[in-house]
């Protein structure tokens, strides 16, 4: 693992190194001690590594940063996985874990498997009754529908990050188990587009192998005005370099047949199709915008939300941004940074199909912080919030017992389609077996 050149030197100066209130070393268990700058950890191979302890505001160092706590959760993950293959049959073992993958760092084939498989989800029927959803045409729009019904109880809540991982995962096994897709979720990076600028990215560049790229330029657009309502204060987030249609790329040609609820336009309004469930073909907009991303994903927030929050509800908050902060977290950085419609409808925003690159990221993140502390991260008190987005109606706590349903969303191929928290907090238990690369 690659350990960034300040750091290093503070360690070979021989920084003190306090122990940790120690856990007892175990299985699978990383113990770990603390100096002011980094933390030095033990793998459960004996192996030790060191981690940073703050982010960086320098942002080249804080990829590296980031690079370092990636590869400190890739180890340890496989290793926990290792550890239990032994123990157990079936369930998560080495030999069916699978690997998420940067989009960039695919192959053009793998890449072109991935759309055409987004493509053809695009192309086969719905599952949603038309009596329930008008215009859920298709397999994909199963997906958009179901995030638009339950869109008030899955963000702001106990559930948006299991909610958000079950979704991925799920519209990742459609992909292969309805669109013989044999690879793997891809995700976006923000860290990296923050620096080279989002428009030629392999992810946004338009060419075949991207995931289409900007819209169709429009002049003269203004901000897009978030919020102000409950007497938060506004936010105002600049357009971006696009804004019309997607002109190339493998969605050049899709329809957006949903929405939208609460769209935020270019000139501060907002605008909604009722209850965005009606058929209302139209073109997919995007409006690429490199200074969102740069303001609230680059790597120093990245690293800054895994290493800051040591609570859920501090981990949880952060990424969506506490209202009056002004901050809009990585997870808002992302969707804004798209722009464009749906990307800019907090409902709506799974029908743009990048969504699940993005939300990939957003689950990576949140893999690599359970990964720091992962008994506590992965249990009980790795859950904080209600069933209603800010609390608001008042709704009991979320829990381990909480139920998650994605109603139509889900494969008909699986018989029980609803799980419970405690089944989605890992990514190597439950229904799930993924670790990211
Ligand atoms: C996971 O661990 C196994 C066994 O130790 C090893 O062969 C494999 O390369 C590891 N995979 C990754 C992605 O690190
Ligand atoms: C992994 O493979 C085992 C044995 O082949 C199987 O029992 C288990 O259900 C699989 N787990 C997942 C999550 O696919
Ligand atoms: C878009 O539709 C046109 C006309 O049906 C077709 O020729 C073209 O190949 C399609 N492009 C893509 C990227 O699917
Ligand atoms: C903003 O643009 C939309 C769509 O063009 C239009 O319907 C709406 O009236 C405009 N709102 C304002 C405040 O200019
Ligand atoms: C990078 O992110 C940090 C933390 O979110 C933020 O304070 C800083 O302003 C961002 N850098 C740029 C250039 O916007
Ligand atoms: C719900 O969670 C809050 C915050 O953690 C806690 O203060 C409260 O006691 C919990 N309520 C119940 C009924 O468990
Ligand atoms: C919408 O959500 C409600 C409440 O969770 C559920 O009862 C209903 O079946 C959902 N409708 C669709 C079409 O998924
Ligand atoms: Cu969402």
């Amino acid at each position: 693992m690659h350990l960034n050149a300040p750091l290093a030197i503070t360690l070979l100066l021989g920084a003190v190194v306090h122990a940790a209130p120690a856990p007892a070393p175990q299985d699978s268990a990383a113990t770990t001690s603390v100096a002011s700058e980094v933390t030095t950890t033990t793998l459960p191979d004996g192996a030790t590594t060191t981690l940073p302890v703050a982010a960086s505001t320098d942002t080249a160092v804080a990829s590296g940063q980031l690079d370092d706590l990636a590869a400190f959760a890739l180890t340890l993950a496989n290793s926990s996985v290792a550890a239990s293959s032994k123990q157990k049959r079936g369930g998560c073992t080495l030999a069916n874990l699978s690997i998420r993958r940067e989009w960039g760092t695919l192959s053009s084939a793998e890449r072109e498997a991935y759309t055409s498989a987004v493509n053809c989800l695009l192309a086969k029927n719905a599952n949603t009754p038309s009596s329930l959803i008008p215009g859920a045409k298709s397999r994909f729009d199963d997906f958009v529908g179901t995030h638009i019904n339950q869109t008030m109880t899955i963000h702001y809540t106990g559930t948006f990050l299991a909610w958000h991982r079950y979704f991925t995962w799920s519209y990742e096994q459609a992909l292969r188990n309805e669109c013989g897709y044999t690879g793997t979720q891809p995700y976006w990076n923000w860290a990296q587009t923050a620096q080279t600028g989002l428009e030629t990215s392999p992810i946004f560049d338009g060419s075949a192998t991207s995931m289409s790229g900007n819209g169709a330029q429009v002049s003269g657009e203004g901000d897009v005005v978030l919020g102000g309502g409950g007497g938060l204060p506004e936010i105002d987030l600049p357009p971006g370099t696009g804004g019309g249609c997607v002109t190339s790329g493998p969605f050049k040609n899709m329809s957006v047949n949903l929405g939208p609820v609460s769209l935020g336009l270019t000139n501060g309004s907002t605008i909604s199709n009722g209850d965005g469930l009606t058929y209302n073909p139209r073109c997919l907009k995007r409006d690429l915008t490199t200074a969102i991303n740069q303001r609230y994903a680059n790597a120093t927030s990245v690293v800054h939300q895994i290493l800051k929050p040591q609570e859920i509800y501090d981990f949880q908050m952060t990424m969506q941004g506490y209202p009056g902060s002004g901050d809009i977290g990585v997870h808002g950085g992302g969707h804004y940074s798209i722009g464009g419609d749906p990307g800019r409808d907090l409902f709506v925003s799974p029908g743009d199909p990048v969504f699940y690159l993005h939300h990939a990221m957003i689950d990576r993140t949140w893999w690599i912080w359970q990964l720091l502390d992962l008994k506590d991260r992965t249990g009980a008190a790795g859950i904080s919030g209600t069933g209603t987005f800010l609390n608001s109606p008042p709704s009991p706590n979320t829990t381990m017992d909480t139920p998650i349903d994605l109603g139509y969303a889900t494969s008909p191929i699986y018989a029980n389609p609803t799980y419970k928290m405690s089944d989605l907090l890992s990514t190597t238990s439950g229904p799930f077996c993924y670790i990211y690369l």
